[in-house]
C-alpha cells in the first residue's frame, strides 16, 4: 500500500512539474491558452468552430482536441479555418500535461495569439489536471439540465468562465436559467456566465469579447 501511495505521489508531482513547464512556455510565447471542459455533446467543438470562423481574421488561433477516439473534431476545427491537432486518449478520461507537451511541438507558439484545448468530454476528471492553461472554461448546455453546477461542483469551482450553450433550445426543455445562475453563483459569485447559442449566434459576441480580453492580458505577460 505504502509503495502504491509513493508511486501515486510521484505521478502527481511529475504532472505538476510538466504543467508548470507548459505554463512557462505559454507565458514566454505570449499565447493565451484556454482549457475547455464539459459533458460530451455540450457543444465544445461547436463553440471552437464558431470562434474560429469569427476570429480567425483578427487573431492567430490554433486548437488541440482531446477525444477517446477518431479525428472527427480536429477535422471540424480545421474546416473552420484554423490549425488543429487531435489527441486520442484510448480509454483516458482527461488530457495530461505530457500529451499537451507532445502536441505543442507541432505549433510555433510565439506565432499564435490563442490556443484552445478541448478536453475529453467529462465533467469530472479533467478538472483535476492542470495543463498550464491561463483559464478554464466550463461549457454546459440547456438539454443537460440546470443542476449540473451543484452535481459537479469541482469543475465549476475551478472555472474562470462558464458558457451556457444551446439557449436556442430553452423552450424545448425544462431548464431554468434562474436556477442555473443561482447554482453557479453559489460556487463562484463573480464568474462570467455567458449564455449563447452556437447554432443561432445569439450571445457569441460576449464570448468573443471575453477571449479578446483574456488574450490581451496574456500578451502583457511576455
Ligand atoms: N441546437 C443547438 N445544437 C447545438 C448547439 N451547439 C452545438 N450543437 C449540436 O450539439 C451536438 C454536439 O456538439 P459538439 O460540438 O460535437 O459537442 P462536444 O462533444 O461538446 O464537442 C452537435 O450535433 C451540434 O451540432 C447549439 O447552440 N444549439
Ligand atoms: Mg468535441
Amino acid at each position: 500500500m505504502a509503495k502504491r501511495i509513493r508511486l501515486a505521489q510521484r505521478v502527481v508531482a511529475e504532472s505538476d512539474r510538466l504543467a508548470k513547464d507548459l505554463a512557462g512556455r505559454f507565458n514566454r510565447a505570449g499565447v493565451f491558452v484556454a482549457n475547455l471542459m464539459g459533458s460530451p455533446g455540450a457543444g465544445k467543438t461547436a463553440l471552437l468552430e464558431e470562434t474560429a470562423r469569427r476570429l480567425k481574421g483578427e487573431l492567430r488561433l490554433a486548437a488541440i482536441e482531446g477525444d477517446l477516439a477518431t479525428d472527427r473534431d480536429a477535422r471540424r476545427i480545421q474546416s473552420a479555418g484554423i490549425p488543429c491537432r487531435q489527441i486520442n486518449t484510448g480509454g483516458g478520461c482527461h488530457l495530461s500535461a505530457r500529451q499537451i507537451l507532445d502536441a505543442i511541438a507541432e505549433f510555433d507558439l510565439a506565432a499564435l495569439d490563442c490556443l484552445f484545448i478541448e478536453n475529453v468530454g467529462n465533467l469530472v476528471c479533467p478538472a483535476e489536471f492542470d495543463l498550464g492553461e491561463h483559464c478554464r472554461v466550463v461549457v454546459s448546455s440547456t438539454p443537460e439540465g440546470d443542476d449540473k453546477p451543484i452535481k459537479y461542483p469541482v469543475a465549476f469551482h475551478h472555472a474562470d468562465c462558464v458558457v451556457l450553450n444551446k439557449i436556442d433550445l430553452l423552450a424545448a426543455t425544462d431548464f431554468s436559467l434562474e436556477a442555473y445562475r443561482r447554482f453557479v453563483r453559489g460556487l463562484r459569485p463573480r464568474i462570467p456566465i455567458l449564455e449563447l447559442s452556437c447554432r443561432t449566434g445569439e450571445g457569441m459576441e460576449a464570448w468573443l469579447d471575453w477571449v479578446r480580453t483574456q488574450r490581451r492580458t496574456a500578451a502583457v505577460r511576455v
